[in-house]
């Protein structure tokens, strides 16, 4: 039996079949998806995947953040090996980050099925709401709730960037199940992601052993300053909020350098009011994304740009009201489960290395409560949250693979480890 086991592979063309299928939902002209959490289309990519899920067999559960979990019954009852990661995208996504696993995750049961294989262990797919934290702050946001990091009820009120709550829009999209969510508790969690990164890619290495997440700090800046003719105002009476957003910018960026390393420093929201040619911008949004893997330098780099903020403000004579949006510390997986990664890669003949996440997970949720791990497949030309995402087929199959490989190893065993 255990041999049959270790011989056991995944479907490519299946799972291809899933990945596209799934990618069709909220397809963008020209290649790339937009499927924004608690959207139109994240209800359609929703409701394909919990239609597998039941396809397959699974017991398939809504919590009221509307995270949807479906369970494959093992022999013995207890908390299931498991694994997933999310659905909903960035406006310019692609359809590997996230979407691969977990349709790998059900690729792994539709695998366990073929071969009419009952593990031990209870196994669990799921997919969590609002990973990307693109529509709605923090990102991560039901996983963090899964598994008690985040609470639920103030998710639930969370408003997002066009106006409506995060409550409001689940029960639009017919999500918001009834299962109470913050107890489930995991045996063994393991995500496949791609890396969204370049180093696999340049290092020529097949799969990442991740070694735990970095640390990611949003703050949204609302900059309030007074709008003017551009022609008429003269410069020292200027209260201009789109200098002090662009001055944010410019710091941003001299931090990162500063600071060096791993530090990682990033405007991507930076919205004038009324923004036209002849006008001083009364308003501004700009949120900075700041990331490390060491939480005091981290910390250092958040103070130096919150004192900038206050510096900029006072000169330019403009209000600044700040908001945090995310703060996670750097999240560190288990080194059991590491090695698992590692010695599976090895047994499947696949080269691997270990590394750190520079992009938010689902797995890091998982982390303080049961043995985690994550596998990276690599990323072309490192490009991720970008229309032209890709990974080939077969690194897809490789990460798969080891996926089954693991959590069948975990699903079948006694200890609390894989
Ligand atoms: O921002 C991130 O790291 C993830 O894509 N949510
Ligand atoms: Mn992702
Ligand atoms: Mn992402």
């Amino acid at each position: 039996m255990t041999v049959a086991l270790n011989s056991l592979r995944i479907d490519l063309d299946r799972l291809m079949g899933r990945l596209n299928e799934l990618g069709e939902i909220g397809a963008l002209d020209g290649g790339g998806v937009c499927r924004l959490a608690l959207t139109d289309e994240d209800r359609r990519g929703r409701d394909l995947v919990a239609g597998w899920m039941r396809e397959l067999g699974l017991d398939v559960s809504i919590d009221r953040i509307g995270n949807v979990v479906g369970i494959r019954a093992g022999t013995q009852s207890g908390p299931p090996v498991m694994t997933g990661s999310h659905i909903d995208t960035v406006a310019t996504g692609g359809i590997y980050d996230g979407n691969l696993g977990v349709l790998a995750g059900l690729e792994v049961v539709a695998t366990l099925n073929d071969a009419g294989i009952v593990t031990k262990h209870p196994v669990a797919v799921g997919f969590f709401t609002n990973e990307e934290g693109a529509r709605f702050q923090p990102d991560m946001m039901g996983s963090g709730v899964h598994q008690g990091a985040l609470d639920l009820d103030a998710m639930l009120s969370v408003e997002g960037i066009d106006g409506t709550t995060v409550g409001a829009d689940l029960a639009a999209i017919n999500y918001d199940g009834d299962v109470v969510p913050g107890d489930f508790r995991a045996r063994s969690f393991v995500e496949l992601h791609v890396e969204q990164g370049p180093v696999l890619e340049e290092e020529t290495v097949s799969i990442g052993a991740v070694t735990g997440v970095q640390g990611i700090s949003w703050t949204e800046y609302r900059i309030h300053g007074v709008s003017n003719h551009a022609g008429t105002t003269p410069m020292h009476l200027r209260h201009d909020a789109g200098y002090a957003a662009a001055a944010i910018v410019v710091e941003a960026r001299a931090i990162a350098a500063e600071l060096g390393g791993d530090q990682v420093a990033t405007v991507g929201v930076n919205d004038l009011t009324p923004n036209l040619v002849n006008v001083i911008a009364k308003e501004a949004l700009v949120t900075v994304d700041l990331r490390n893997t060491d939480d005091d330098i981290l910390k250092q780099a958040e103070a130096r740009m919150a004192s900038f903020v206050e510096d900029v403000a006072k000169v330019e004579g403009v209000r600044v009201d700040t908001r945090t949006l995310a703060r996670f510390a750097p999240v560190r997986f288990d080194e059991a489960m590491i090695d698992v990664v590692e010695q599976t890669a090895d047994a499947l003949g696949h080269s691997v290395r270990r590394m750190p996440s520079g992009a938010g997970h689902d797995a890091q949720m998982f982390a303080p409560n049961c043995p985690t791990a994550m596998i990276f497949v690599p990323s072309k030309d490192g490009i991720s949250h970008n229309v032209e995402e890709f990974t080939e087929p077969e690194q897809v199959r490789a990460g798969a693979d080891i996926l089954l490989q693991m959590m069948l190893t975990v699903a079948v065993q006694d200890d609390a480890h894989a």
